[in-house]
């Protein structure tokens, strides 16, 4: 390279200094500003010997959510005893290990809300993903949903605080009066990777087959109009569709979203495609809830599969 052209007059020696200044002082304004949150780093942090793992969101992982230890604990109290087909009035506590209150203030929007609820039945046929709202009490958080089935719904918590600035999860269970799956549902035992609800048929299509653990699977997610047209597909909570992922075993979910990461640009109209990419660690039996909202509906559309060793 040419020196002559790299070399600075004093006068553009001044200009670059005075840039970088004022860069300075933004920064450190910015860092001095509060973020409103009285939580440190140190209040998630784990000092359990198997302590939650971030992922990479690039090529998200099921997180085991149930096995690790999280630093934030989640206590669920509803109104009356819950009963399927009845609407649940919950009010849900979230406290850091040492017993801090987590307030909204404490967390940052993550897909355009503060605290994602992923609710399941142990049949995993009955999938509710719903965002509660803080009540007075720091701390508290009220929601309120219909359990379709009996027995022992999981409630896992999404969300991520201010001052880690990264994704940590909850759960806790709940005890649903009602008839439940005696043992696995028949579309356990079925598995499909197509789905029909509401006049749209669906379909995740792996590019190889069988889902193999451990090895990252590419799902091409389809809607197609049954009576022929267009598949009117809008966003919801920031994205075109948001697939979460449950083992039989429910020990944790892995939620993903398309690869199309641009919003401006709809899928196409009449065929829309969206494209994933998960890794399941673990043989076994699995369910992917699929999230989309058709023409303003949120419509949510079950996929079940094995994945081979
Ligand atoms: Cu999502």
């Amino acid at each position: 390279m040419n020196p002559a052209r790299t070399d600075l007059t004093p006068t553009q020696w001044r200009q670059v200094g005075l840039i970088t200044l004022v860069a300075a002082g933004i920064f450190l304004t910015f860092r001095w500003l509060p973020t409103g949150t009285n939580l440190s780093h140190m209040d998630f942090r784990v000092t359990a010997k198997n302590p939650i793992d971030f992922c990479d969101p690039l090529n998200p992982q099921f997180i085991p959510v149930v096995a690790v230890a999280s630093p934030v604990t989640m206590t669920l109290v509803t109104d009356a005893p819950p009963a399927a087909g009845r609407d649940v009035h919950a009010t849900l506590t979230l406290r850091t290990a040492s017993g801090k209150p987590i307030a909204p203030e404490d967390l940052l929007v993550s897909n355009t809300k503060l605290l994602h609820l992923l609710i399941i039945d142990p049949s995993l046929e009955d999938y509710q993903h719903v965002h509660p709202e803080p009540a007075k009490t720091p701390g508290d958080w009220t929601f309120t949903f219909t359990p379709r089935r009996g027995g022992e719904y999981r409630v896992f918590a999404d969300f991520t605080p201010a001052a880690t600035a990264r994704s940590l999860y909850a759960n806790a269970e709940l005890s649903v009066l009602g008839k439940g799956e005696a043992g696995p549902s028949v579309s356990f035992l079925t598995k499909s990777w197509t789905a029909e609800q509401a006049g749209f048929d669906f379909a995740l299509t792996p590019a190889v087959l069988p889902v193999r653990a451990g090895q990252t699977a590419d799902l091409k997610f389809s809607i197609t109009n049954e009576k022929g047209g267009a598949v009117p597909m809008q966003l919801v909570m920031g994205a075109f569709a948001h697939l979460v992922a449950f083992d039989a075993a429910r020990s944790g979910f892995a939620h993903i979203h398309p690869m199309e990461l641009d919003v401006t640009q709809p899928p196409d109209a009449v065929h829309p495609v969206l494209n994933f990419k998960i890794t399941i660690p673990r043989a076994g039996t699995y369910v992917i809830w699929a999230q989309v909202n058709l023409a303003g509906h949120e419509t949510f559309v079950p996929f079940w599969f094995d994945v081979a060793p």
